[in-house]
């Protein structure tokens, strides 16, 4: 076929096409997924033809080359689903969606324009492409703060499409939407209200994208939220005074108490070192504190006679910095360490007519004991 006579018959169609459009066309709105065989049409009484002329015509349709969702039924004249007709892989998001065709007759040739709207049927589900969203937030965040979330697709068009969102619960966080220019959303969280680890370390949220079909259709998506620690709690002893009593000759190494606080952060934050703050006594050289577990020890010697009551100031903080403090309020027993001295004196009394030299001896004794 050379250039000219292809170049002739395309104007042979255009002229076809026109000439048939004033002969009539017709136009029918059907939903989409209708079933194999359901009518869309009465073309013939539509187009005023009669079964004879549909026949004696060899009526039938012409679609170019795009695929064949409709059939003709010469015998009753009318137009019947032939495909399943998927809106969404037929026209994705743009509307109207409509098959064009023509139905061609011979003898003599005619031409009618078949147009063929097909309406949206909400059959798919607002979806989110990942079913979980993580954070790490700071307890220390501050209301206002924003995070992204996810937003969701819904194939259908229109009102069957995407309309809103909802979040839940909203103890902390408030849904925020932010329109765009293409129509769609920018989906936002907003702090409300401050988060505690202390309180409450996991959060779940649903996020939930609904659209306007009815049914209305929806999908979620959950959204969690890990609370990582600030340090926001000073350690707390458990008492602000702790009484303990020791006997003066107490080995080193004996325990007198064990003092604990308690710190609500973690980790770090909430590691316990305790320590003896006493500065202006021996304090400090009679006891030990474990600065792990509290535990306090004897580690000098005592005496009663020296000092029957001692106040030891101990500080818990954590690695932060945070402190608090408690005293132990210690006395010392006297063991009665001088009474040899009383009997010695007695017997010295007995002794000294017999003998000189023994009560030097005794009394050299006595007086140690008594004013060392
Ligand atoms: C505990 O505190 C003491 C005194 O403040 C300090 O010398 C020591 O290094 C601390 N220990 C730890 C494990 O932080
Ligand atoms: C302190 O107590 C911990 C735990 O009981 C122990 O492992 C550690 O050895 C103690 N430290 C000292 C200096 O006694
Ligand atoms: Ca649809
Ligand atoms: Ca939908
Ligand atoms: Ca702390
Ligand atoms: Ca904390």
């Amino acid at each position: 076929m050379s250039d000219r006579t292809m170049a002739r018959q395309v104007l042979l169609l255009i002229w076809f096409l026109s000439l048939s459009s004033a002969l009539g066309q017709v136009s029918y709105s059907i939903p989409e997924e209708m079933a194999k065989g359901s009518l869309v049409g009465n073309i013939a009484q539509d187009l005023g033809l009669d079964l004879k002329r549909l026949k004696s015509g060899k009526a039938r349709i012409y679609t170019g080359d795009s695929a064949e969702y409709i059939e003709l039924n010469k015998e009753r004249g009318v137009l019947l689903i032939k495909e399943r007709i998927d809106r969404e892989a037929l026209c994705g998001q743009t509307t109207p969606c409509a098959l064009h065709f023509q139905i061609i007759l011979e003898n003599p040739m005619e031409f009618y324009s078949v147009t063929v709207e097909v309406t949206d049927v909400n059959d798919h589900s607002p979806s989110f492409k990942r079913a979980e969203i993580k954070f790490r937030i700071s307890e220390s965040a501050v209301t206002g703060a924003v995070f992204v979330l996810e937003r969701a697709m819904d194939l259908d068009v229109g009102i069957n499409g995407l309309q809103t969102y909802s979040l839940k619960p909203t103890d902390n966080f408030a849904l925020k939407l932010q329109s765009q220019p293409d129509g769609s959303k920018i989906v936002e969280m907003v702090l409300q209200k401050p988060l505690d680890r202390e309180k409450q370390e996991h959060l779940s949220l649903v996020l939930t994208a609904i659209d306007g079909g009815d049914p209305q259709l929806s999908g979620t998506a959950q959204i969690h939220i890990t609370v990582l620690d600030v340090n926001d709690n000073a350690p707390v002893f458990t008492r602000k005074i702790y009484k303990a009593s020791v006997i003066e000759n107490a080995l080193k190494g004996t325990l007198l108490t064990t003092v604990s606080a308690s710190d609500m952060d973690e980790g770090s934050n909430g590691k316990i070192n305790y320590s003896i703050t006493n500065t202006q006594d021996d304090v400090p050289e009679l006891f030990v504190i474990n600065e792990s577990n509290g535990e306090v020890k004897i580690t000098g010697s005592l005496n009663y006679e020296k000092a029957r009551h001692y106040q030891i100031h101990v500080q818990a903080s954590d690695d932060g910095g945070l402190t608090d403090s408690c005293k132990i309020d210690v006395d010392v027993i006297d063991i009665n360490d001088n009474k040899p001295t009383i009997s010695i004196m007695s017997k010295l009394t007995i002794l000294s007519e017999d003998s000189k030299s023994g009560t030097v001896v005794i009394y050299a004794e006595c007086s140690r004991f008594r004013f060392w």
